[in-house]
């Protein structure tokens, strides 16, 4: 197979992801801490079938045959996330064990010429800070600043990507008021200061970061006008956030679902990259908060300075789009209205031309700093037949998104980069191990790992880029 069509300037990171709570496993070893999923996904209802975290893909155990595979299929970049509760799985007590393991990773990624990109929340979070009242307390963003500083001071300089949060919008809406996700409330003014504490542990641990590896780095300049990622003296360690962002479209062109398009925008989108980039909440957001929760006492006035803190480059993760219409229901009004598309075995709808457009939005409207996107791919009915799995579906779809990429690109777009989500099938939170979203499929009775026909594409896709350049 031959991708011409899809060739990328040089410098561009050919990647994939994973998180702790979804592949690690091993949740009782070297002295981890409880995190909020264990006790959310031993909570009877929570989870599809009762499925936990606790073995996972016992890559905690299994990380070396998984690196080596990485390796294997040219994988350049590695995004993975640290589980807060090995590292400090008491108040105040470090964990150097939790912490070996992670140097162990790092090292062994080191030794396969793959580029380390660490998240470091990826929503386990210590049960004892749940405890406490969780994101909704402001001081569990002075100890997320603590535990990044331990993570910056053991790994930093070997680790040139950090990325503070994924998703903060899932840590903080659909956990706390949508109640999908770990703790699995139903308060809107607890999601509410859950977003703002995560944003502001993140301006937080920029300022860390800062003060540990000095001043911010030149911003990486568009691929093919300059430096390139990846180049001799590049490596300098770079701090950045992940959001979750949808493109929303109206279902039609009246007023009122016009309207709406901006309000599910608003609570979405804007919401995270207001702060972030213009250092002010979205006003028309705002207003609605407050008439629905009244007292926002804990926005300090000096918290959006911090929390807009330059960075040196933005990771959005994309799925799908999002289609509305005006509604009677919810704080915001909206009714969701299918696109028509064909969807993932998520129920989510394929629009790779939204990735595009999502792009251009944020150069046009937010910052013209480097993007990777840290996260793309889909959960698809994947079987083993004679010991292989076909995905076509899943190779479609990342064709045709990556098509957008370098759409992007070829317009002058600060786009850097692009991980496939994931590596492994995995705990795919409240749906537990039922949706498959990895390149490598993975049998849970003996742990096999089974690289799917998109494994091998992806192989072919790297090295077709490499050997053009
Ligand atoms: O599995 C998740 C991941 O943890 C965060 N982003 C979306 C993925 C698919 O739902």
């Amino acid at each position: 197979m031959t991708h011409r069509h899809l060739q990328f300037p040089r410098g561009f990171v050919w990647g994939t992801a994973t998180a702790s709570y979804q592949i690690e496993g091993a949740v009782h070893e070297d002295g981890r801490g409880v995190s909020i999923w264990d006790t959310f996904s031993h909570t009877p209802g929570k989870v599809y079938g009762g499925h936990t975290g606790d073995v996972a893909c016992d890559h905690y155990h299994r990380y070396k045959d998984d690196i080596h595979l990485m390796k294997e299929l040219g994988i350049q970049s590695y995004r993975f996330s640290v589980a807060w509760p090995r590292i400090f799985p008491e108040p105040g007590q470090l964990n150097a064990k939790g912490l070996d393991f992670y140097r162990r990773l790092v090292d062994e990624l080191l030794k396969a010429g793959i580029r380390p990109a660490i998240t470091l929340y990826h929503w386990d979070l210590p049960q004892y800070l749940q405890d406490q009242g969780g994101w909704v307390n402001r001081d569990t963003a002075h100890r997320f600043v603590e535990y990044a500083q331990t993570v910056f001071r053991a790994l930093g300089k070997d680790v040139p990507m950090w990325i503070t949060h994924n998703e903060p919008w899932c840590a903080s809406f659909l956990s706390y008021a949508i109640g999908e996700h770990a703790p699995g409330h139903h308060d809107w003014r607890e999601a509410i200061a859950a977003a703002h504490h995560i944003l502001l542990s993140h301006g937080l641990a920029v300022d860390a970061f800062r003060a540990e590896f000095g001043a911010r780095p030149a911003p990486l300049t568009p691929l093919g006008q300059g430096a390139a990622a990846g180049e001799a003296g590049d490596d300098v360690p770079r701090i950045g956030i992940t959001l979750n962002l949808n493109h929303v479209w109206a279902a039609s062109n009246s007023p009122e679902d016009e309207a709406a398009r901006r309000r599910q925008d608003g609570f979405f989108n804007r919401w995270f990259l207001d702060p972030l980039f213009k250092g002010a909440y979205p006003a028309d957001i705002l207003e609605i908060y407050e008439r629905a929760v009244a007292d926002l006492g804990f926005m300090r006035s000096d918290d959006l300075p911090v929390i807009s803190r330059p960075i040196d480059f933005l990771g959005v993760n994309y799925y799908s789009r999002d289609v509305v219409a005006a509604g009677d229901e919810g704080l915001f009004k909206v009714r969701h209205v299918p696109g028509g598309g064909p969807v993932t075995a998520m129920g989510w709808e394929i629009h790779p031309e939204s990735l595009y457009r999502l792009l251009s939005r944020i150069r046009d409207e937010y910052t013209a700093l480097p993007i990777y996107i840290t996260e793309n791919g889909a959960a698809c009915q994947d079987v083993v037949v004679n010991g292989r799995v076909e995905d076509p579906d899943r190779i479609a779809y990342l064709e045709a998104h990556l098509a957008q990429c370098l759409r992007f690109i070829e317009e002058g777009g600060n786009l850097h980069g692009y991980y496939v989500w994931s590596f492994l099938d995995n705990f795919e939170w409240a749906h537990g191990y039922t949706k498959r979203f990895g390149i490598v499929y993975v049998d849970y009775d003996t742990q096999a790992r089974i690289p799917k026909a998109s494994a091998y594409w992806y192989r072919d896709l790297i090295q077709a880029n490499l050997a053009m350049v």
